[in-house]
C-alpha cells in the first residue's frame, strides 16, 4: 500500500545514513555520525541507538568528565504560528548512571517540568528502564547521586509528594519535588508513567484513548509552555517516544487547521517523521507505529470535520468515531 511504500522509503533513507555513520572509517564530521568512545558506549542501553554527535544534550559536568547522555533535543515548529515545541527524547536510564537524567532535568528544564515515561521498568522479563524515580509513598526520598561520578556536589534530592493512578490516562502520575543540596531551591516535576504500550507495538482500544488523554495532560502539566522541553523516554527512546512526539505535533497541527488544506504531494506524517529522524535516529520504529499515526490522525481529522460541518455530517449520516472509555476494562491494563 501507499503507507507501506512511504515507510519503506523512510527506512531506506535511514539505513543509508546509519551504514555511513557506523562505519568506523566513516566521516566523523557527518551530521549523522555516532558518538564514539567506550565511556559513551557504557552509558548506552542499546549499542545500536545513540544520539547524533551534532544533536545531543550535553551534561553539565566538571572538566575531565564525559558530558555524554543518550538524549537528543527535539524541536518541532507549528506551520501556521511558527510556535516551537521542545522535547528531549532519551533512553530509559540505566542503574549505574541514573543520576544523569536528574542532572539533565535540572539543567535543561524549568519548573514545573514534565517527564513522560512510555515503558514499564520490565517487559517480558527484561529490564527496559531502571526505576530511577521514587516508586511509592513508603520510600518517598531518592538521593539522586550516591554513585554519581562527577564529584561536583550535585547532591540533589527527589521526593515523592503525591502518587495517583489516573483512570483517564491509565497512567501513574507522580508529583515530585527536586531540591538542591542546601535546600535553597525546589522544583516541581510531573512524572507520568504510561505502562500500556509494549515495545515495538501500539496501544489499542481504550489504551489508545488513554494515550490521547495523556498527551493532553502532558501539555497541561507543562502549563502549555511548549518551549519548556518535555522529557520523553521509553526504553531506547526512539520508537514509542518518537511516536508520542509525532502525535503531539500532528494533533496540534490538526487543531490549528494546518491539516485542512494539504497539497496532494505533501504528507505531514512523512514530513514529521523525517524531521524527527533528522534529530534522533530511528524515531517512530517499525511500520505498526507509522501506520498508527495515520489511524489516529484520520480519525481525529474526521471528528474535526464533523464538528465543523454538523449539518453536512448529518445529511451524509457521518458519525464521530466511537471513543473507547479508558475507565472501562477494555484493552490491556497499564502499569
Ligand atoms: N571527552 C569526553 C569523553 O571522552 O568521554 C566526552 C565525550 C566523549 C563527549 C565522546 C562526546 C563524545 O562523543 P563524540 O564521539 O561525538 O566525541
Ligand atoms: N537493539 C534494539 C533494536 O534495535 O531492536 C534497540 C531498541 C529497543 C530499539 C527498543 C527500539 C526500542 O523501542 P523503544 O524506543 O520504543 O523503547
Amino acid at each position: 500500500t501507499d503507507i507501506h511504500n512511504k515507510f519503506v522509503d523512510l527506512e531506506w533513507e535511514q539505513r543509508k545514513r546509519l551504514a555511513d555513520s557506523q562505519n568506523p572509517d566513516g566521516d566523523a564530521t557527518s551530521q549523522w555520525a555516532k558518538c564514539g568512545s567506550d565511556e559513551v558506549q557504557n552509558r548506552n542501553r542499546y549499542a545500536n541507538v545513540d544520539p547524533y554527535r551534532n544533536n545531543r544534550v550535553k551534561l553539565k559536568v566538571p572538566e575531565g568528565y564525559s558530558d555524554y547522555i543518550n538524549a537528543s533535543p527535539i524541536v518541532l515548529e507549528r506551520t501556521k504560528s511558527g510556535a516551537v515545541s521542545n522535547f528531549i527524547a532519551t533512553q530509559g536510564p540505566k542503574g549505574d548512571s541514573f543520576s544523569h537524567i536528574w542532572r539533565m532535568i535540572w539543567n535543561e528544564t524549568k519548573s514545573p517540568a514534565v517527564v513522560i515515561m512510555l515503558t514499564q521498568t520490565h517487559e517480558s522479563g527484561r529490564e527496559k528502564c531502571f526505576q530511577y524515580y521514587p516508586r511509592s509513598p513508603s520510600s518517598p526520598n531518592l538521593p539522586v547521586n550516591p554513585h554519581d561520578e562527577f564529584e561536583d556536589n550535585f547532591k540533589h534530592n527527589v521526593t515523592l509528594v503525591n502518587l495517583t493512578d489516573d483512570e483517564d490516562t491509565r497512567a501513574q502520575i507522580r508529583e515530585l519535588d527536586m531540591t538542591n543540596e542546601d535546600g535553597s531551591e525546589t522544583r516541581k516535576i510531573w512524572h507520568l508513567l504510561f505502562g500500556a504500550w509494549p515495545d515495538f507495538s501500539v496501544p489499542e482500544g481504550a489504551d489508545r484513548a488513554a494515550l490521547l488523554n495523556l498527551l493532553a495532560m502532558s501539555q497541561a502539566k507543562n502549563e502549555d509552555d511548549a518551549e519548556n522541553p518535555r522529557i520523553v523516554h521509553c526504553s531506547a527512546g526512539v520508537g514509542r517516544s518518537g511516536t508520542f512526539i509525532a502525535l503531539d505535533w500532528l494533533l496540534q497541527e490538526l487543531a490549528d487547521g494546518s491539516l485542512d488544506t494539504v497539497e496532494d504531494d505533501q504528507d505531514p506524517i512523512v514530513a514529521v517523521v523525517e524531521t524527527l529522524r533528522n534529530q534522533r535516529m530511528m524515531m517512530v520504529q517499525g511500520e505498526p507505529q507509522f501506520t498508527f499515526l495515520y489511524d489516529v490522525i484520520r480519525e481525529r481529522w474526521r471528528d474535526r470535520w464533523i464538528q465543523l460541518h454538523p449539518d453536512e455530517a448529518e445529511k451524509l449520516g457521518v458519525e464521530a468515531a466511537p471513543i473507547s472509555d479508558p475507565r472501562s476494562n477494555a484493552g490491556t491494563d497499564g502499569a
